[in-house]
């Protein structure tokens, strides 16, 4: 058993604890052992083992865990936990899972309301039951009915980013084995799309029960949902479903093609092809009058039998793939192209790394410059940055600078906050001697279209604003986009000449496809940025540059794939 299946199943004991009000010391020292766990550096197993080694000498594990963690590792399994599970209801769970809710309120609005279901509490606050209770409210209500609209959008669709960890894993553990001739990831993954619903696994095979036995073995795998002739699908953890298909060699485009969807751009296929007499389904390309099959074992040749170039999967949405009239996509975006990292956090603010550990991490990578974009003074839980201790950390860039000298270029950059009242965070005579200046809102995001509309159009009027920043200010899963006129805000971007970011946080991917596709028509420059608060933090380019390509931009559109002296030429006068 792994620190990681550790620390998660103290964390569940902290979360059940909590649910019976148990005593708040206790529960908080199963949430410290599980951090103290997931920290460490080295296997509890490996320390368990060793004689001379005492589990209990690491701050944050007192005896009790040490005990727990034995049997844990030991036997696989704590029956304290098994009994907790057992005695709480599921529906407090999902309760307690609701944003603004929490375990304390869930335990009582069971308690009071008999609630069985998460419908049961959506027509309780509709019938306003929820906000006569003690300690609730209207405010409360209407924050439950809100969480409760994002929780079913969200239905248990995982971040790309965390799917591919799953799909990396998946992918790992089927290589060894030997029947499979030929394999690929279809659906919503393949296409890059920000969430997943489900993984779909495509297999080739000489032999199909030995595929479905070793998938049927990944040691993740929590069930089995159904295992037929040519499918299988598990669950992973609690939720999580993956499908494994087998399908045959002569077929495999045509399947791939099928099932990587979407399914409104696979509805497009088959209408153009009924058009030139052909039928598209999962098995090939067929001529209507005599069933001829024309294609199939390949994608390329699916596509080409009806006219069509290879679409890349990040396009097939149905949006812009079959107007663009393109004789190629071949030159969407890739992560090599990028040159530039104009969004990260240091120590000065909430980032955990200094300048310099940025720097290097920065040249690690490949790049050849990064801006510091720290917070400004208005986030002041971040520690955000007045004009003098701005001033002093470009003072402190001057004086690093010469040691990158032909290696990379760091920039004076900041993250300004964009006021509740309409204005920037600091003022102009600071903001002008930037080198880059990015805009972002963090406050006074419920305000109406009309005003957050307006701070946005102010930000890209001021002369020493270069960037938008995470624009739209969603975060999927949790939060909405704030209400803003985009289309009033590209004008304005389009007519100061100003740069619009793609944030890369697999949390954030904010601008989303539609609004990158609409920016480029614009001829808005796209910059794609990390907004690292960590040197890990930098790897989430890549999921910028998906995001990238699902809104079909190339190198051309995206103004950090140039080097930064022809970037400020080009677009910073
Ligand atoms: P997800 O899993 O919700 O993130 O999204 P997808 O696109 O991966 O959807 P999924 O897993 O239900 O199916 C994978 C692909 O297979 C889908 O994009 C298109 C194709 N497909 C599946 N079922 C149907 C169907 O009933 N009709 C059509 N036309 N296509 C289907
Ligand atoms: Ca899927
Ligand atoms: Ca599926
Ligand atoms: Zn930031």
């Amino acid at each position: 058993m792994d620190n990681g299946k550790i620390s998660s199943v103290f964390d569940e004991l902290a979360d059940l604890l909590e649910f019976r009000g148990e005593n708040p010391f206790r529960i908080r020292a199963y949430r410290n052992g599980a951090k103290a766990i997931r920290d460490l550096n080295e296997s509890v197993a490996n320390l368990l083992s060793d004689s001379k080694r005492d589990l209990a000498s690491i701050p944050g594990i007192g005896k009790t865990l040490v005990d727990k963690t034995k049997v844990l590792v030991e036997t696989g399994s704590l029956p304290q936990l098994e009994k907790l599970r057992s005695e709480v209801p599921d529906v407090v769970l999902s309760m307690a899972r609701i944003p603004g809710l929490g375990a304390k309120k869930a335990v009582v609005l069971h308690k009071e309301l008999k609630l069985k279901t998460l419908d049961d509490l959506r027509r309780a606050c509709e019938q306003d039951a929820v906000k006569v209770l003690k300690g609730f409210g209207a405010k409360t209500q209407q924050v439950i009915l809100d969480g409760l609209e994002i929780a079913e959008a969200a239905a248990e669709r995982i971040y790309w980013a965390k799917g591919d960890q799953l799909a990396v894993a998946i992918g790992q553990h089927m290589h060894d084995c030997e029947a499979i001739t030929k394999m690929e990831w279809a659906g919503s993954y393949r296409r890059g799309r920000e969430t997943i619903g489900d993984l779909d696994l495509l297999v080739v095979a000489t032999d199909r029960s030995q595929v479905m036995d070793h998938f049927e073995a990944f040691p993740q795998r929590s069930m089995t949902i159904l295992r037929g002739d040519t499918k299988v699908s598990i669950r992973v953890g609690k939720a999580f479903q993956v499908d494994l298909r087998l399908v045959e060699e002569s077929e495999f485009g045509a399947a791939l093609q099928y099932f990587t969807g979407s399914q409104a751009h696979n509805v497009h296929v088959r209408r153009l092809a009924k058009q030139l007499g052909l039928k598209v389904n999962e098995y090939g390309v067929f001529r209507i009058e005599n069933e001829t099959r024309v294609a199939g074992a390949t994608e390329v040749e699916v596509y080409q039998s009806i006219g069509l170039p290879w679409i890349p999967p990040e396009l097939r949405e149905d949006r812009q793939e079959f107007q663009d009239n393109e004789s190629s996509w071949d030159d969407l975006l890739q992560l090599e192209q990028v040159r530039g990292d104009l969004h990260m956090h240091t120590t000065a603010t909430d980032g955990e790394a200094t300048i310099r550990e940025m720097a290097d991490a920065a040249i690690a990578r490949g790049l050849s410059y990064i801006a510091i974009t720290d917070h400004s003074q208005r986030v002041s839980m971040a520690m955000g940055l007045d004009a003098d201790r701005l001033r002093e950390q470009w003072r402190c860039i001057d004086e690093i600078r010469p040691e990158y000298e032909g290696r990379l270029i760091i920039l004076k950059g900041i993250e300004c906050d964009i006021l509740e009242k309409g204005g920037m965070d600091l003022p102009d005579d600071c903001l002008a001697e930037a080198d880059w200046g990015l805009a972002s809102i963090h406050y006074g995001q419920k305000q109406s279209r009309e005003q957050i509309t307006d701070r946005m159009l102010g930000a890209v009027e001021n002369p020493h604003v270069d960037c938008i920043a995470h624009p739209t200010g969603r975060l999927l899963n949790r939060r909405h986009p704030y209400e803003v006129d985009m289309e009033a805000v590209m004008d304005a971007v389009q007519a100061n000449r100003k740069l619009m970011e793609l944030n890369a946080n697999p949390a954030r991917l904010d601008l989303n496809d539609v609004h990158l596709a609409a920016a480029k028509r614009r001829g808005i420059p796209i910059v794609i940025s990390t907004d690292a608060h960590s040197i890990d933090g930098m790897d989430v380019m890549r999921y910028g540059v998906l995001q990238a390509r699902r809104g079909g931009l190339t190198g051309a559109d995206v103004a950090n794939t140039m080097e930064w002296l022809n970037m400020q030429s080009a677009w910073m006068q």
